[in-house]
Order: structure tokens, then C-alpha cells, then sequence
């Protein structure tokens, strides 16, 4: 009946089916092409003779929503652009809502965003026992845009509708079948049979669509005072819940609030104002820009891992400290096992322990079974031997953060293995083609930075030596994905790309302290911003002692911006005796109160050593500038050194190493969303705070051409080899 690039109308006795099956792509998306073409098929529909109408996917996945490719460029054209975008498909699903037959979506797998707000916006929905459904927009800075406010209340009642929209989540189909979003799930191979069986009875009266729609066209059947109060309430938990940073969930809120007084055509016209009102938000920009940013991680990944000539089948790790114990449990915890060496039992103890302390946790939770903890641990070898290392495809290193020793280690490790195996290091700061050189086989060996904790943090830095051939690298990635793990590849520098960067923040944080800035004021400006924990705080988390072994490494490396004429702050504690959080002192002192939760209070020891002063205050603005310009410079260095290979991998290592506000969309994206030009403007008037402050090469050609780092990106995307 009709025959598009995308979508396919065909019939059968009277009954149609359409069906998207996008050429070239693993899921369907609603692009414009899409949209287009579904326009044409419901002129085609609304002129057919026929009883009825099954939606489905040529795919093994229903619809994934719109194509997030479009948003950027809609986003910044303005209002009007926003409601263009948007209308075509608001008017497809109204003229799919008033067909003169049943209509049924066949949901299998997944059907999210626009996905769902397609199957809404049928009369029935059936799905697979595995699919998952929902709407996703806000946690992409966005509300539903095509309905979903407006009919998922209408289909499954406000309180659904509410949790749903706010959390975004995916929920299961069983989940689904009880709040009444779907009205059948059936195993995967009976879908359509199912749909067609439903269209037949619908055809035969034995069902009465008509009122479905009478439901999904009126205002929400509520007494005014209950839904006064559900909504104040939910208002009070979502916005608790979402935080100031993130408006989408509450516009949602409102959006559904308006509508459901009214009719479901108005309440369309609300939900597109309040819609307009978020997806011209930086916050909107910066998250539908962080999933593309991440795919461009997945799909870099990807290539690499079909490259490994070998794909992990065991893990060895030595090493069995709060890293190795972490990387062993987190290797035991996705089904691969591992081999976990020290040199003393104490050692075997403190990782195993760290191991048991991580799942358990996930029982606690109500994450994993008590039993599924016990198997997990039983994937763990451990071990005071070299043998039982030659069992193992990838060894990663994680022993004390010190070249000597590391290269000794490594020798020893690399003489026990077998010629195939890649060997790694988890060294933070040390550079791999430093420590190769104490190797037979430094082709087989690369750099594997996992972040601490290791089961919370979802990167791990590949880093490639000199000498790392390709094939490393590709195992090394595989099996970081196969850990469950972001993986990035970087090239070798002191500090590779996270910690360069990071300690370069930590510069900046000195070079406040030394002008008598009190700690817990930054702290504190850092968080409102969007920082998961303030700087002081975030020293004393990786440990004093940690973190000034490496502000060493790193000023030995870079002397001209990170090396102190004085010793640092972090050092001046660290002499002091201070270890930070693990030794109950640093910035701040921590204790537990009675309940046995962790309290923190401010050191005021650390403040006398540190000479702060409350009269020095610099405001917000320049106390974020200060931190964040050393962050902002040493990242462009990265780019311009080729340690990281595109801006999309940069900016995601600052979320997934460091917990950037992710709203911000990354460290590049958010001085895009300043302005380059207007960044460097600001830099020039802290040129005499030396060397970390003089914007890089890179930020004056962007800002003197009138760029910026995403626009760049757009234009030339790094598909570089070396990465
Ligand atoms: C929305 O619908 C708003 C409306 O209310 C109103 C709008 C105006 N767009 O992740 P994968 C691509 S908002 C573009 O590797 P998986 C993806 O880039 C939207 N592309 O597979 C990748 O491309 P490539 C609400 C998309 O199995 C390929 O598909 N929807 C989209 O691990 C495979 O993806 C969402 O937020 C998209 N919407 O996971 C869903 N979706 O092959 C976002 C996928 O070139 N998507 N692609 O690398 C996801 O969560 C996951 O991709 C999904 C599949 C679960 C679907």
C-alpha cells in the first residue's frame, strides 16, 4: 500500500501492517525521514478500506524514540524551530489516534521515547516478556514532546505517569502489564498473532476501541483537592529528587499538571510550551550531547574490541590492595574469573575482604542474592604463587604506586607468563613507556587505569606505550568492556589524560589556598556547581599521601605549570601526619555519629597549617574560574599532544574518571556553552596568575575564528588510528 525507504504499509484480509525497519541502522529512530514517511502512510491509511492496523519493527527492537542526532542544531534555532520540529509527528500521532479501525503496537524488546509515545497514541498495546518501555526524555534534559505527558496519564493514571516522566526509567514489561501501559505480553514469536487476533475481535465489536480513545481525548478524572495534593507532593520529591541543575523532571510535572484539567488537544499545546521552555536550556544541549559523546566512546570501544585477537577468558591481578581487591571483585561480579596474587597472606585478606565488603553491599541493596554472592567469590583464585597466572589472558599489575618497584614486579610477572598473555599495569601517574622498558615484551603490555572505587567508577583509562602494538590494545579494551567498563584509549604522558588533568585542577586549588581562600568556601562553590564533592574534600578521598606522591610525578613531568617553589597544601598536611579520609584526618576530620554514619567536619588544624582567611574571599564566578581554567587548559593540551584522540572521549573521561557535572555536558562542552571566545576574554585577566592560567593554543584559534569545540568536532571527527 505504501513503500518508503523506512516504513512499509501492507494488508491482509483487510487488516494492515506497517513497519519500520530503518536501512543501515541496528535500531529505528524517528527521524525526519521517518516522520515524513509515516505522514505519507497515514494519508494512505486514512483512505483505506480495512479493519484494522498492527504497527511493528522490521528490527529486533521496536523504536528507540527520536533521532537525538537532530536535537542539537533544533535546539539552538529557537522556538519556532523547536515547534516545527515537533508538530509533524504531534499531528501524525493525532491522525493515527482518529483512524476508523483499531490499531495495535507490537512492541518487541524496547520501545522508548517516541517509541512509546507512538504505542500511546494506538488503542492497544502489546509486548514481548523480555521488552523494556518508558519515557526516557528527562534524563536527556527534555520532557516527552510527542504525547507522552498528555497520554500516559490518561492510559495509566497520574501516579505512574508521574514516576515514569520524572525518573525516566526503563520499566519491564511485567511492570508494564500491571500499571496498564500495555494491555497483553505474550512470548516473543506469538506478538503479532496476539495483534491480530485482538484486531479481529476489535473488528468482530467483542472490543470497544472507540472508548479507549474517548479516554485518551478527555481532562484526567480527578478530585481537585487529592490532585492538589499529589502534585504538591510530587513537586516536593521530584524536585529533591532531580536537584536545581536539572529542570526537566518538574517541567514534566507541570506539563501534566496543566493538561490534566483539560482536554487532550490542550493539554498537547502545554506540553509543547513546556517543552519549548527546556530544549532551549544548556542542560537539555549538554545532555542529549552527552549521548552522543558516549556513543562515539561505545562505537571507538567496539572497533577495538573486534580487533583483540583474544577475547578474556580469565584475569589475573597482582597486586591485592583496595585496587586489586576492587578489580578482582569487579572481574568475579560479570562472571570472569580471576586470579588474585600478593606476596603475603595479609595482603590476600585485605583484597578478599574489600571483595566480600563490595558484594555485600549488593545484597544489602537487594542487587545480588546471598547466593549469587557466594559464586562470585568463588571466581576468585587467590593466590601467594606466580604459577596460576599462566592461566590468564590479561594480567593487570595494581601494586604500590612506585616505578621502582612496579618495574621489578613486572619483570618478575612477565617471566611467568605465557608469550601470548598481555600484561598491564594500573599505575595512576607512571608513564607505560617508562615502565616497559624494564620488559622482554613491552608490545604486550599498556597501561589499565581503573578508578577508585572500582565498582562504582565507570572508566577505565587504556593507555598505550611506545611500543604497545594494536593487538594490546584491543585485548585491553575487550577486556576492560568485558569488566563492564567505559573504555578510552590514550596515549602515554605522566598522568595519562585523567589525572594530567585533574592535578592540574588541584594546581589551581593550591594557587587559591596561597592567596588565603578558605577551603570549605571553595568546597562549597564547587558543589553548588555541580561537583560531587568539593576539591579539599576530593584530596582527601584519594588520600594526602596518594595525592602528593603524584603532584610530585606530576611537577617533576611539568614543571612549568605544576611545579611549587613551596611545597603544596596537600604536602604541608601530609607532613602534618594527615592521610585524609582513610586516616580520619585531613581537610576535614571524619567521624561516625551515633547511627554509625559517616559525619565530616572541618579541620581546624588544616585551617591554621593552610593560613585561610575568611576576609579573602573571591566570589563564585572567579573562585569556578580559577579551579576550572588549570582544568580547561590542560585538557586542550591533551587534545593538542594527541593524548586523547576527540573531544566527545575527553569530555566523557571528566565525567565517567572524575564525576563532572554531567548537566554540563562535559569540561569542552561547557565552555562552548560560555562561549570560547568569551572564556579566553575571561582568562586574560587572571594572566598574572602564571602559567596555568595562559589559555592554550587551541582555545585561541577556536575563540579568534568565532568556534567552538563541538563545531570543530562536528566537522572533523577524530577517527584518528593511534586511538
Ligand atoms: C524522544 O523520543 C523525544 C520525543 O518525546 C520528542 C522528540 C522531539 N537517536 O546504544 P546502542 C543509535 S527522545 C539516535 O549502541 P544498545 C546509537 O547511536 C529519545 N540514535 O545499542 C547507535 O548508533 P551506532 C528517547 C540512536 O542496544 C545505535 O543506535 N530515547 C537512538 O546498547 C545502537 O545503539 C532514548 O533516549 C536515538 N534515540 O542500546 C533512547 N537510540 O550504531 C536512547 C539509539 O551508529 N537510546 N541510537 O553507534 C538508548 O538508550 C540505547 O541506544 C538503546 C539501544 C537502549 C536504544
Amino acid at each position: 500500500m505504501f513503500q518508503g525507504d523506512i516504513l512499509t504499509l501492507t494488508s491482509r484480509d483487510g487488516f494492515a501492517q506497517l513497519e519500520f525497519d530503518t536501512p543501515g541502522s541496528p535500531v529505528n529512530v524517528f527521524s525526519r525521514k521517518a516522520i515524513e514517511e509515516f505522514s505519507r502512510a497515514l494519508d494512505v491509511l486514512e483512505q483505506a478500506e480495512l479493519s484494522g492496523l498492527m504497527i511493528v519493527s522490521g528490527k529486533d527492537s521496536f523504536l528507540a524514540g527520536a533521532d537525538i542526532n537532530e536535537f542539537s542544531a533544533v535546539f539552538s534555532s529557537g522556538a519556532d524551530a523547536i515547534a516545527e520540529h515537533l508538530t509533524p509527528n504531534i499531528k501524525n500521532f493525532e491522525r493515527l489516534q482518529a483512524l476508523p479501525f483499531a490499531t495495535v503496537a507490537v512492541i518487541n524488546k524496547l520501545a522508548l521515547g517516541g517509541g512509546l509515545e507512538l504505542a500511546l497514541a494506538c488503542d492497544y498495546r502489546i509486548a514481548d516478556t523480555a521488552a523494556r518501555i518508558g519515557l526516557p526524555e528527562t534524563r536527556l534534559g527534555i520532557i516527552p514532546g510527542w504525547g507522552g505527558t498528555v497520554r500516559l496519564p490518561r492510559v495509566a493514571g497520574l501516579d505512574t505517569a508521574l514516576e515514569w516522566i520524572a525518573s525516566g526509567k526503563e520499566a519491564k514489561a511485567s511492570e508494564g502489564l500491571k500499571t496498564h501501559v500495555l494491555d497483553a505480553v505474550v512470548e516473543l514469536d506469538q506478538l503479532r498473532d496476539c495483534a491480530l487476533a485482538l484486531l479481529q475481535r476489535c473488528a468482530l465489536g467483542e472490543m470497544d476501541y472507540e472508548l479507549r480513545r474517548l479516554q485518551k481525548t478527555q481532562p484526567l478524572k480527578l478530585n481537585q483537592v487529592e490532585s492538589g495534593l499529589a502534585f504538591e507532593s510530587a513537586k516536593a520529591l521530584i524536585g529533591h529528587q532531580a536537584g536545581r541543575h536539572y529542570p526537566a523532571p518538574l517541567a514534566a510535572l507541570a506539563a501534566i499538571r496543566e493538561g490534566a484539567t483539560k482536554s487532550a488537544a490542550e493539554a498537547a499545546r502545554a506540553e509543547l510550551a513546556y517543552f519549548i521552555e527546556v530544549a532551549k536550556t544548556d542542560t537539555a544541549k549538554a545532555l542529549s550531547g552527552l549521548f552522543i559523546a558516549d556513543q562515539v566512546v561505545s562505537k571507538k570501544a567496539r572497533a577495538w574490541k573486534a580487533q583483540a585477537s583474544v577475547k578474556t577468558a580469565k584475569l589475573a591481578v597482582v597486586g591485592a590492595g583496595i585496587m586489586g581487591g576492587g578489580i578482582a571483585c569487579q572481574s568475579a561480579l560479570k562472571g570472569l574469573p580471576v586470579v588474585l596474587k600478593d606476596i603475603n597472606q595479609q595482603g590476600i585478606d585485605l583484597g578478599l575482604k574489600e571483595a566480600a565488603k563490595v558484594l555485600g553491599r549488593r545484597v544489602d541493596k537487594g542487587k545480588m542474592s546471598a547466593a549469587g554472592m557466594a559464586e562470585a567469590l568463588t571466581r576468585i583464585q587467590a593466590t601467594l604463587n606466580y604459577q596460576p597466572l599462566g592461566s590468564a589472558d590479561v594480567t593487570v599489575e595494581a601494586v604500590v604506586e612506585n616505578s621502582g618497584v612496579k618495574k621489578a614486579v613486572l619483570a618478575e610477572v612477565e617471566a611467568q607468563l605465557p608469550e601470548t598473555a598481555v600484561l598491564s599495569s594500573n599505575t595512576s601517574t607512571i608513564s607505560i613507556t617508562e615502565l616497559a622498558t624494564a620488559l622482554k615484551r613491552p608490545e604486550q603490555f599498556c597501561g589499565l587505569h581503573f578508578f577508585n572505587p572500582v565498582h562504582a567508577m565507570p572508566l577505565v583509562e587504556v593507555i598505550r606505550g611506545a611500543k604497545t602494538s594494536d593487538d594490546t590494545v584491543a585485548r585491553a579494551v575487550e577486556c576492560a568492556t568485558a569488566l563492564g567498563k567505559k573504555a578510552i584509549v590514550v596515549n602515554d604522558c605522566a598522568g595519562f589524560l585523567v589525572n594530567r588533568v585533574l592535578f592540574a585542577y588541584f594546581a589551581g586549588f593550591a594557587a587559591l589556598l596561597d592567596d588565603g581562600v578558605d577551603f570549605t568556601h571553595i568546597d562549597a562553590v564547587m558543589v553548588r556547581w555541580g561537583w560531587p564533592m568539593g576539591p579539599a574534600h576530593l584530596l582527601d578521598v584519594v588520600g594526602l599521601d596518594t595525592a602528593e606522591h603524584a603532584e610530585v610525578t606530576m611537577a617533576e613531568a611539568f614543571p612549568e605549570r605544576m611545579g611549587r617553589a613551596q611545597p603544596s597544601p596537600t604536602a604541608r598536611l601530609y607532613k602534618a601526619g594527615l592521610l585524609g579520609q582513610k586516616g580520619g584526618k585531613g581537610f576535614y576530620c571524619y567521624t561516625k555519629d551515633k547511627r554509625g554514619r559517616p559525619q565530616k567536619t572541618v579541620n581546624e588544624d588544616a585551617m591554621q597549617l593552610l593560613h585561610a582567611t575568611s576576609a579573602s574571599q573571591l566570589d563564585d564566578d572567579m573562585i569556578v574560574l580559577r579551579m576550572m581554567a588549570p582544568l580547561v587548559n590542560e585538557l586542550c593540551r591533551t587534545l593538542q599532544d594527541d593524548i586523547v584522540g576527540s573531544v566527545s572521549e575527553a569530555d566523557m573521561a571528566m565525567i565517567y574518571g572524575l564525576g563532572f557535572p554531567a548537566h554540563r555536558g562535559g569540561v569542552l562542552r561547557w565552555v562552548d556553552s560560555v562561549g570560547v571566545r568569551q572564556f579566553c576574554e575571561n582568562l586574560s585577566a587572571l594572566s598574572q596568575c602564571g602559567p596555568l592560567y595562559q589559555a592554550e593554543p587551541m582555545l585561541l584559534e577556536l575563540a579568534e575564528n568565532g568556534a567552538s569545540f563541538y563545531a570543530q568536532a562536528e566537522n572533523s571527527p577524530a577517527t584518528d588510528a593511534a586511538h
